[in-house]
């Protein structure tokens, strides 16, 4: 076959790019490409124009994704997570499918969630932790929780330049947090990627979130450990940071506490402990210790992971390990459910017509709520009022 005379596209700057972007973006590219990605096939009278890599990508089948997975290919890991991202439905559906074969294979590794407030130093401690453990001998998969870094782009390129040198680990792999808007979706990601890097063999998943909004719950929601990581501030310690977080975590790790910095991290170290005293702990027969330590000197680090290795002793010990995550399995599930349903409802063409007038009816005082409420369930019902 001949090959078709064809003028390249122009070449199309894209729309977006940060500042001081790196060659992860491309410079230009090519408009219109249609087809021969993926694995699908290329469209008739198109030649894909390649500019790095000219293998093909072959398209795998569920048990090619279980394989490469149970096999270690990073590959293969790479390519199931972005399935696993995917929202088109038939590659939910495939999915599913990889993850179903794998769940025998998944749930052998401590799952540990850090939070804390940006800046506090949570991607640098992920990289010395990690580098700790490698050394040990353990895999580590490093996942984020960051739902506004879809929109502000910028945490991802900052953590991987954070973690430079676990990034460079063959026993390391760190994947930014998967685009995807609602934190319900972000979170079904994550939870998926994390089953699946478990069947891949990494001992230990390190989920680090942005302390802000509700992300910390529901990064809590997947973990066994929850670390929380502050810094030491001017004036009151405890001012500005929720109570709610401090009752999720398992220990609350001061950072920084280096240089000039060691006094004001040992103060703030006993004020938590203090503030600690007086609240539940956020696991059953645990007392959620504070400590200080340093990501930038690696002081305090192994500290940590020891304490990590008790906890999962005691927790292990008194079954509250196996029923938290039992828990957590089923609070997932019906969260899933919740979310489709609300979902079903608000798209659902009779709920639509009558939400409006419904709305205002409950709020001028000329309906009350309840009624209201029943009439729209009424509605999604097909029932007549
Ligand atoms: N002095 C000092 N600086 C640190 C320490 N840990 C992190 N940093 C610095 O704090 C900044 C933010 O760190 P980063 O890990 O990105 O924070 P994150 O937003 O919580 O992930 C970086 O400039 C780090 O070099 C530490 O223990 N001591
Ligand atoms: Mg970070």
């Amino acid at each position: 076959m001949t090959k078709p005379e064809k003028k390249l596209p122009k070449k199309h700057k894209p729309e977006w790019t940060p500042e001081q972007h790196g060659e992860e973006f491309a410079s230009s590219v090519l408009k219109g490409v249609e087809g021969g990605h993926d694995g699908l096939p290329e469209a008739p009278g198109w030649k894909t124009v390649s500019v790095k890599s000219p293998r093909k990508r072959q398209f795998l089948q569920a048990d090619d994704y279980v394989r490469g997975i149970l096999n270690r290919d990073r590959t293969v890991l790479g390519r199931a997570i972005t399935l696993v991202e995917s929202n088109a439905p038939a590659h939910i559906q495939q999915a599913q499918e990889v993850l179903r074969k794998l769940l025998p294979q998944c749930g052998n590794s401590v799952r540990i969630g850090i939070t804390g407030v940006p800046g506090g130093g949570k991607s640098t401690l992920i990289e010395v932790l990690g580098l700790y453990l490698i050394e040990r001998g353990c895999r580590v998969a490093v996942l984020a929780i960051d739902p506004s870094s879809s929109i502000s782009g910028g945490s991802i390129l900052g953590d991987k330049t954070r973690m430079e040198k676990l990034a460079r680990c063959p026993e390391s792999f760190i994947r930014p947090s998967p685009s995807g808007g609602a934190l319900g979706g972000v979170a079904r990601k994550t939870r998926e990627t994390m089953l699946i890097c478990e069947a891949a063999g990494y001992d230990v998943i390190l989920v680090e979130t942005v302390g802000v909004g509700q992300s910390e719950i529901t990064v809590r929601s997947m973990v066994d450990f929850f670390l929380l990581l502050q810094i030491a501030g001017g004036g009151d310690e405890l001012q500005g940071i929720k109570k709610g977080v401090i009752e999720l975590a398992d220990a609350i790790a001061i950072n920084k506490a280096d240089g000039d910095n060691r006094p004001r991290a040992e103060a703030a170290r006993q004020d938590f402990e203090m503030a600690l005293h007086y609240l539940a702990p956020a696991t059953e027969g645990w007392k959620t210790p504070a400590v200080t330590c340093s990501a930038l000197t690696g002081e305090g680090i192994p500290e940590i992971w020891s304490l990590i290795e008790k906890f999962l002793q005691i927790t292990d010990g008194n079954g509250v390990f196996q029923r938290r995550r039992q828990a957590q399995a089923r609070d997932w599930m019906l969260s899933m459910v919740k979310e489709r349903l609300e979902d079903l409802f608000f798209r659902h063409p009779g709920v639509q017509r009558l939400l409006e007038e419904t709305e205002a009816a409950v709020m001028e005082g000329s309906l009350p709520a309840t009624a209201a409420a029943q009439r729209l369930l009424d509605a999604f019902e097909n029932r007549r009022t």
